[in-house]
């Protein structure tokens, strides 16, 4: 993709600005774009795109992707894997809330589950004529052809007084790293259990909240350990039904995500307590390893007095979880294995089972090659709990992404010479890795044999340990693009 002018308003303003309705509220509409996706390729724009410029609320919220006719696009050709909407103009920037550390005010989010936002009537995010948007996505191909499209965002603003809503992003697996993602490993209990104990910043009543959660997800709740632990609201996951697009589309890039997450609303509001405590519990399948899954939770709190009354007071009556996606669906999360995919001799991608022929073997620490938009070698054999070096040869970014096999190893996008050490080869198997910027033709499989080498034996004494240990040797940059 190519941003012309990466923090201008690019062609934003050629995009069609639709104002309908009364003047008290107005449904608009903005493009964002173009972006130049070519075959297979993962783009990662972030820029600054066209705020309202008037002063007001925003009271709902909706982006899909678009090609330049306004026809949608399907995530048969590019998917919007993931978006969020930040507001750099607005008061409350580095809320107390959220991680420390990120710029501007995240109020507007979203991924494959498709979550708008819906704040009950009477309450709205303030927005002020000089606000400042910018927009961070995800875009990924699923087909060979370049395509340009479009992000539409869709919100109705209005300038009639609202009770303004503060937005925090939280996440289950808390802000000691600057990565929103989290690698979920095979855990014998089968569950990955995350809690982050999140700090109430303000005294007031939470009257919306949304969630973004990957393939695997079983739930996500925030609950109250000065009542007993009591839920107060959950985003939990629907997956799609077994032969909906999301799972028959080709290649299989990543594991699909949930179609839905409820939006929990309710206009009377849960109080809440400056400096209260409330537990963000999210959890993942982890009866197989899965790669870089997110658990963040968008809340949205009114600010008022402090809350009076006896504590643990009983629920909202009128708390509602929204749904959208009404279809059939699942509450499991199925697992879908993301295999290699590669260009087939009909000229279509195919799912790889294994790399051809046979592997380069070390008996000490490997050293591989990302050079050329290759690993080199890309087939080798390491003994159990050895290393991988990395070296980061090109000048384009890669990253070595977890597919499938016994433990999520992975490095971060880099670049210019930068080589990174993985230690994560704790369990014997097959591990099958590629970059997920240059899918179809970056693989890479790593044979660990047990002692008496075999693959498939148990897991090794330190079975079930984090991948412990990955160091980037030279330069690590700053805030290291993880991806999704
Ligand atoms: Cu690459």
């Amino acid at each position: 993709m190519k941003l012309r002018h990466p923090l201008a308003l690019s062609e934003i303003d050629a995009m069609m600005a639709l104002a309908t309705g009364t003047d008290s509220a107005q449904t608009i509409t903005y493009r964002a774009g173009p972006f130049h996706v070519s075959g297979f390729q993962t783009e990662l724009p972030k820029l600054q795109v066209r705020a309202p410029r008037m002063d007001g609320y925003v009271t709902k919220m909706n982006a899909t992707l678009h090609y330049a006719n306004g026809r949608r696009v399907s995530i048969r050709k590019v998917m919007l894997h993931h978006i969020v909407f930040l507001n750099d103009g607005s008061p409350n920037n580095e809320p107390g809330g959220s991680c420390k550390g990120r710029k501007g005010e995240p109020f507007y989010g979203t991924g494959e589950e498709r979550e708008q936002l819906l704040l009950p009537t009477g309450y709205g995010y303030r927005v002020r004529t000089h606000d400042r948007w910018r927009m961070q996505t995800m875009l990924m191909s699923h087909s060979f052809q370049a395509r340009t499209v479009y992000v539409q965002y869709t919100f109705t603003f209005t300038k009639k007084r609202m009770t303004p809503v503060v937005p925090f992003w939280i996440r289950a697996n808390g802000c000691k790293t600057t990565q929103p993602s989290y690698s979920v490993q095979e855990l014998s209990s089968g569950l990955d259990h995350r809690t982050f104990r999140w700090k109430v910043p303000m005294n007031g009543r939470i009257v919306g909240a949304g969630g973004h959660l990957h393939g695997g997800a079983e739930q996500m709740s925030l609950t109250q350990p000065a009542c007993n632990d009591r839920k107060l609201l959950d985003t939990n996951p629907l997956f799609a039904p077994r032969n909906d697009l999301v799972y028959t589309i080709r290649p299989i890039l990543h594991e699909p995500g949930p179609v839905g997450t409820r939006f929990f609303q309710s206009k009377t509001g849960i109080p809440v307590r400056r400096g209260e405590a409330l537990d963000l519990q999210a959890d993942y399948d982890a009866r197989r390893p899965r790669a870089r899954v997110m658990s963040i939770m968008h809340v949205y709190i009114a600010e008022g007095p402090a809350p009076k009354g006896k504590r643990c007071a009983a629920l909202p009556r009128d708390a509602r979880e929204i749904l959208l996606r009404r279809d059939g669906h699942l509450s499991d999360p199925p697992y879908i294995k993301v295999p290699f995919n590669a260009v087939g001799n009909d000229g279509k991608v195919h799912p790889l089972a294994d790399l051809p022929g046979k592997p380069t073997v070390f008996d000490g620490p490997a050293q591989v090659s990302l050079i050329n938009n290759r690993f080199v070698p890309a087939k080798i054999q390491i003994p159990l709990n050895g290393s991988i070096t990395w070296t980061f040869a090109d000048r384009v970014g890669h990253n070595v992404l977890f597919a499938n096999g016994p433990q999520v190893v992975g490095t971060p996008t880099l670049s210019r010479g930068v080589k990174y050490t993985s230690r994560g080869f704790l369990k014997p198997g097959t591990y099958q890795l590629f970059c997920y910027l240059h899918p179809i033709t970056m693989h890479q499989e790593v044979i660990v044999k047990d002692k008496d080498g075999s693959t498939s034996g148990r897991a090794s004494a330190v079975a079930g340990a984090r991948a412990a240990g990955d160091t980037g040797a030279g330069e690590l940059p700053k805030n290291a693009d993880f991806g999704w």
